[in-house]
Parts: C-alpha cells; sequence; structure tokens
C-alpha cells in the first residue's frame, strides 16, 4: 500500500460513476488508502478515439496505420486497405477472439464430462440423467431403452464435433427453426467446427487476404454461430448434466454476504467446475475446524462476475458483485482469498490484493497472473487446489488487518431460470410448454421478451445504464431475461424478485402475478446466453410468431459491455435474427459500407441487425420500436390494448 501511496490517486466523485452504494463506499476508502482502480485509471486515461471508431490497423508492419475516422474515406492504409476493409477485419478478430473464449470454456466442460464418462473423475458425476437424455435426443442419439453412461459416451463424440468438425454443419444446428436455418445456408453461414471457423478468420485477417468487407462479414457470422450454436451451447448444456440444471432458488446479492466472523473466500472467472470443488472444500468437517481453531465462526464462500452466476442459480451461493465490483470488493480487507480461472479477472486485482493483504490465486494453467500464487486446478483431483486456497486463506484470516469495512448491502431475489423451467413455469407440470409465453404476447399482455445481458464498463455509470433500459423494458410490457454481471445489476436493484412486477406494465404485471414470477428472470452466465437462443427457438416451434427467429417480438441489449465476448454474442444473436443494441461506444464509423451492413443490410437479408445508443431510455424505445415493427409484421399489433395519450400523458 506504501508504494501505492506515494502516486497521487485523483479524487473522484464515484456517485457519478456507479450506483451501486457498495462499490461507490468502497472505492472511496480505496482512494482515501491511495489505491488506483479501472474507475480512476479510466478516468485518467481517456479512450483512444482513433481505436474506439476502429479506425487503426496494425495487421502488418508497413504500419500500423491510422485513418481519419472525421473523414474515413480520405485515406487508405499502406496497402491500399479502406476503412470497411479495417473495420471489418477488426470487428472479425473480436468475433474471433470472442468465440475462442466461448469455445475454449465450453471445450474443458467436454473434458470433463468425457473423463467422468470413462470413469477417469470421480469427483463429478452426472447430475442431471434427465438432461443428458433430451440433449442427446435433440441431437438425434437413440435415448430410449439406452443405459445413462452409453447414451453419455455417444453425446460426448457428437458434441466433440462442435469443435473438430472440418465439413458440414455442428450438432446443435439440430436446434434451429427450418426458416432460420434456411437463411444461414442460403448465405453459407452454418458453421462448421468452431476450431476450423476461427483459424479461417484469422488467416482471412491476415494482411493480404480478404479485403472484402461482405465476405469478411460471412466469417464473422459464421464464426459467432459457432459460438452460440456451439462452443456456448455446449458449455451450458454440460454443465448443466454435470452439476445440476438451474431450478429458482432465493438467493443473495451484494457485498453484505461477507461476514466479518468467517473466513471469507471469492471465486471469480468463468468455468464453475473449480467453484464446485470450492464448495465441496469450504463444506469439508476438517477444513471447517481448522477454520474454527483459528477464532472463524465458519468459511463463507461467494461468487463474483460469471463464475458466481453460475452457482448462484445452482446451488443459491451468494453473489458478491459484478464485474465493476471485483477490485472494490477487495478495499473491504474482509476478503481472505480470491481464487480465479479464466476470463474477465484484471490484472490490477494481483496489486490491488497484495495493497490489502488478501491472497489472490490463479488455478488455470491458461490465465497465470504475475504477482499472483498459482495453485493448478486439475479436474482429476479438484480438492488438491481448493482446499489448499481454503487453508490460505484460514491462514491470512489469522493475521487480518486491523481495519476491516463491510458494506452493509444485502438484496435478495429469484435466481436460477433455465429455458426448461420457464417451460414448467408457464405450463405447469402437465402441459409444460411455451404455449403460454407466446399466447400472452399474442393477446398482448406482454408486448415481447427482451434479453439485456453483459458487462459492466468504467466508461459509463457501473449498474444505471442496466437498471434504467430493464425498468423501462417491464414499464412497457418487456419481458426481460439476463445473464452475466448485468443480472447482478438487477438483482442488486431488487428487480429479481416478483414484487417488482408493480414496476411493470398492466399486462406484464398481470402474467408475473398470475405466476408469481419476476418481471427480470436470471438466467446464468455469459455462456448461458445459448439459453435464451434455444428459448427463441423454443417460442418459433409453438407456433403463432412466425416461422424464424427473425420473425419474433424479441430484442437483445448489452448497455455496458466491455469485452470481445460480448461482441461475439451480440453478433450471433444478429446472426440468428435479433436486433441487438450495444452501449458505451460502438467499434464502427456511422455513415461507412461496413457499418450500413451491420445496421440495415444483414437485416435485409433475413438475419437481425446491430443498433447502438448510450442513453438507457433511447435504447429501451429503439427496442420497443423494433418489437412493435415485428408485431405489426406478424399482425397482432391490435392484439394489444391501446391507449391514446392526450398531451398530457405525453408530457408526463
Ligand atoms: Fe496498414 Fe495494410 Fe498493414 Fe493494416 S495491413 S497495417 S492497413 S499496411
Ligand atoms: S463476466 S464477459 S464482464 S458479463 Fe462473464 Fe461479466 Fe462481461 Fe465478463
Amino acid at each position: 500500500m506504501a508504494e501505492e501511496k506515494e502516486k497521487k490517486v485523483k479524487v473522484l466523485n464515484f456517485r457519478d460513476m456507479s450506483t451501486c452504494e457498495a462499490t461507490i463506499q468502497m472505492l472511496e476508502i480505496a482512494a482515501k488508502d491511495g489505491v488506483e482502480t479501472a474507475f480512476s485509471r479510466a478516468a485518467d486515461m481517456k479512450a483512444c478515439p482513433i481505436g474506439a471508431d476502429s479506425a487503426c490497423c496494425k495487421h502488418c508492419f508497413m504500419g500500423p496505420c491510422r485513418l481519419n475516422p472525421k473523414d474515413p474515406y480520405s485515406k487508405v492504409g499502406v496497402c491500399g486497405a479502406t476503412i470497411d476493409t479495417i473495420a471489418g477485419r477488426n470487428f472479425a478478430r473480436m468475433v474471433a477472439s470472442g468465440c475462442a473464449a466461448h469455445t475454449d470454456h465450453g471445450m474443458s466442460m467436454l473434458d470433463v464430462f468425457r473423463e467422468v464418462v470413462n470413469g477417469r473423475i470421480k469427483d463429478y458425476q452426472i447430475k442431471d440423467e434427465e438432461k443428458l437424455r433430451d440433449v442427446a435426443a435433440s441431437v438425434g442419439i437413440e435415448v430410449v431403452g439406452r443405459a445413462t453412461m452409453e447414451v453419455a459416451k455417444e453425446l460426448y463424440e457428437e458434441l466433440e464435433r462442435t469443435y473438430t468438425q472440418v465439413e458440414g454443419e455442428i450438432p446443435f444446428v439440430s436446434r434451429v427453426p427450418a426458416k432460420t436455418l434456411e437463411t444461414w445456408r442460403k448465405h453459407g453461414i452454418v458453421p462448421r467446427g468452431s476450431m476450423r471457423e476461427i483459424m479461417e478468420i484469422m488467416h482471412r485477417t491476415h494482411m493480404g487476404v480478404d479485403q472484402d468487407y461482405e465476405n469478411i462479414i460471412k466469417q464473422c457470422s459464421r464464426t459467432a454461430l459457432a459460438d452460440g450454436w456451439g462452443g456456448s451451447m455446449v458449455a451450458t448444456e454440460i454443465s448443466d448434466i454435470l452439476f445440476g440444471t438451474p431450478k429458482p432458488l432465493v438467493a443473495g446479492v451484494n457485498m453484505g454476504y461477507l461476514k466479518e466472523d468467517h473466513v471469507n473466500i471469492i471465486v471469480h472467472g468463468h468455468e464453475p467446475n473449480l467453484f464446485e470443488s470450492m464448495i465441496t472444500s469450504v463444506n469439508d468437517p476438517a477444513l471447517i475446524e481448522k477454520a474454527k481453531a483459528a477464532g472463524a465462526e465458519g468459511i463463507q464462500l461467494l461468487g463474483m462476475c460469471c463464475s458466481g452466476a453460475e452457482v448462484l442459480g445452482r446451488h443459491g451461493v451468494p453473489h458478491a458483485g459484478n464485474f465493476m465490483s471485483t477490485e472494490a470488493i477487495i478495499a473491504t480487507g474482509a476478503v481472505d482469498a480470491m481464487a480465479v480461472d479464466v476470463q474477465c479477472i484484471m490484472q490490477a486485482l494481483s496489486k490491488l490484493s497484495e495493497c490489502y493483504g488478501t491472497k489472490f490465486f490463479t488455478t488455470n494453467p491458461r490465465a497465470k497472473i504475475d504477482g499472483a500464487t498459482h495453485i493448478e486446478f486439475h479436474e482429476h483431483t479438484p480438492s488438491e487446489c481448493t482446499n489448499k486456497v481454503v487453508e490460505m486463506a484460514i491462514e491470512r484470516f489469522k493475521n487480518r488487518p486491523a481495519r476491516i469495512v463491510i458494506p452493509q448491502r444485502r438484496d435478495l431475489g429469484i435466481h436460477g431460470f433455465s429455458h426448461e423451467y420457464v417451460n414448467y413455469m408457464l405450463g405447469g407440470t402437465f402441459r409444460a410448454s411455451y404455449t403460454p409465453l407466446n399466447d400472452n404476447i399474442i393477446n398482448g399482455r406482454i408486448r415481447g421478451v427482451a434479453g439485456v445481458v453483459g458487462c459492466t464498463n468504467p466508461r459509463v455509470k457501473h449498474d444505471y445504464v442496466h437498471v434504467e433500459l430493464v425498468k423501462e423494458l417491464i414499464k412497457n410490457n418487456v419481458l426481460v431475461v439476463q445473464t452475466g454481471c448485468s443480472q447482478i445489476s438487477l438483482a442488486k436493484a431488487g428487480l429479481m424478485k416478483p414484487d417488482a412486477a408493480v414496476l411493470a406494465g398492466d399486462g406484464l404485471r398481470e402474467v408475473c402475478e398470475t405466476v408469481g414470477m419476476p418481471p427480470v428472470l436470471s438466467l446464468g452466465s455469459c455462456v448461458d446466453n445459448s439459453r435464451i437462443l434455444i428459448a427463441c427457438a423454443e417460442m418459433v416451434k409453438i407456433g403463432g410468431l412466425g416461422d424464424s427467429i427473425a420473425d419474433l417480438p424479441v430484442a437483445g441489449a448489452a448497455p455496458e459491455y466491455m469485452s470481445e465476448k460480448a461482441i461475439s454474442i451480440g453478433h450471433y444473436f444478429v446472426a440468428s435474427g435479433v436486433y441487438t443494441i450495444f452501449g458505451v461506444t460502438f467499434p464502427s464509423i456511422e455513415g461507412t459500407k461496413f457499418h450500413k451492413l451491420l445496421f440495415e443490410g444483414l437485416e435485409e437479408m433475413g438475419m437481425g441487425k446491430w443498433d447502438f445508443a448510450v442513453d438507457p431510455h433511447d435504447m429501451a424505445h429503439k427496442m420497443i420500436a423494433h418489437i412493435d415493427k415485428k408485431r405489426e409484421a406478424l399482425g397482432i399489433m391490435g392484439e394489444r390494448e391501446r391507449k391514446l395519450f392526450s398531451m398530457e400523458d405525453r408530457r408526463a
């Protein structure tokens, strides 16, 4: 901390930067301690305007080349690359990186599954046999009368094709509505294995290869679809099979779930296998005894980011906060250990942990961090790593700093909706289906469905954009489904309780009150956006809302996104037929041919479209306008009770 103190940390008004009270409280403490966070660094570092517009290229050493974002066609790169080629290639590499992250995560889950099926891993088992059989049947595997392990072996072999298939179509294409698939086939974007798609994107964006933005975007679509209907879907489905399909449960969110008299351990990252083993370790009677011998009342385990989202819905483990709270929580002094695996882990956590004496552990061979202690996690012997982390956390508890500050914020809500549960929740045990959802959309009680997902980002007011956007949507009778860090923003705002239905418009409120559900449903981590794709496919299958995903009155948003994974997610929704709007900034220049293709052209080709807005209310109304456009096209606009606005209403 002393070294940090010598640096001048700007005094900032954190109330302008976040609406999360716990985060604000801890950011103020960190600033007083002279400790930097992403909020202060973002205030110090102006985002590069040329990079933000994606008007620069460093794909070869004749450059790097910078074009003029204000007059993008006034110049080309040294090789002659135009703004459309440069922005298209940059976008493609973001999609490739995002797709790689999700598919590599999915492949890790598949590796564990293979070893469980082969009997080489004993610490994990198949928890949800029904799901195993459903998933197997969905890709054409015979399940009736066959032993579970036989089905599981065949499922492993089939799903491996999601990665390795060099020709043809990946297995989960079987879940895509026929008309959507027809559009993909027409444009040559049905994905092969993700390894092939990512390899091809990296090749095509190398200097001097693909220099036609339309052709580049085709490969972007194919690669992004290999993420959504491939790697991400495998990650979700295999995690459910191994660790259980989430079912709604009451769980707590926020920093107030840290306990001063307990050993506090946080797991942050993405892959659920680390967390599942940590749950076993913190419940080990010998380790609990050790913690007690060290003077603690017990061991408190919390999640953050998507690791937390994985177990929030599966086991009700409390969630301490989303991406932009991961640094702030360390300043409490109460975190004895933070164990991380992959994705969205700020390098700054290493130094910050040192400042507050928190033990900071990397566990995955793919993600080491300078200054962190690495305890490698092996799926064959998982508790070796997680027991060690618990032991080190107990050691740190014994030597805690004198000052511990825990923000007293706790927010209870209902978490753990899966697309299977939505089925059951709306239809009941005997007529489980999406029919009641479709019916309520057709009769206008529910105007449409919006997926609000994604990260938080210090370039916009933390949590604020998510919360305001969702409030405006539900007020206008749009049912909201959520994943990732966004759902934590809304959980903290109290919108994941059935009582939040009072904030919804009359129609949505009536449905929520009848079913007893909140107007905002949390579906899991960022790979679980695949649950939203499956829900869309189900809505098409049930009928009454068109023949393809592009016909549905649905929309998606990532209002505070920051990662390349979000770009891949956004693009797989667009390619699947969903209108998708992003906030913060968009990596293209309005008026360029590349921008027009994303924002208009893809929709004309039968897919969805990209859009952009910063203000949450503008964003909500753009989404609602799109939902209404689709309702109009379906001929169900008249079903809605139209209210004629007086001048007074409009002013209000
Ligand atoms: Fe410049 Fe072309 Fe090289 Fe890119 S590929 S850095 S635009 S010369
Ligand atoms: S963790 S990708 S900050 S949602 Fe999935 Fe959150 Fe975005 Fe990471």
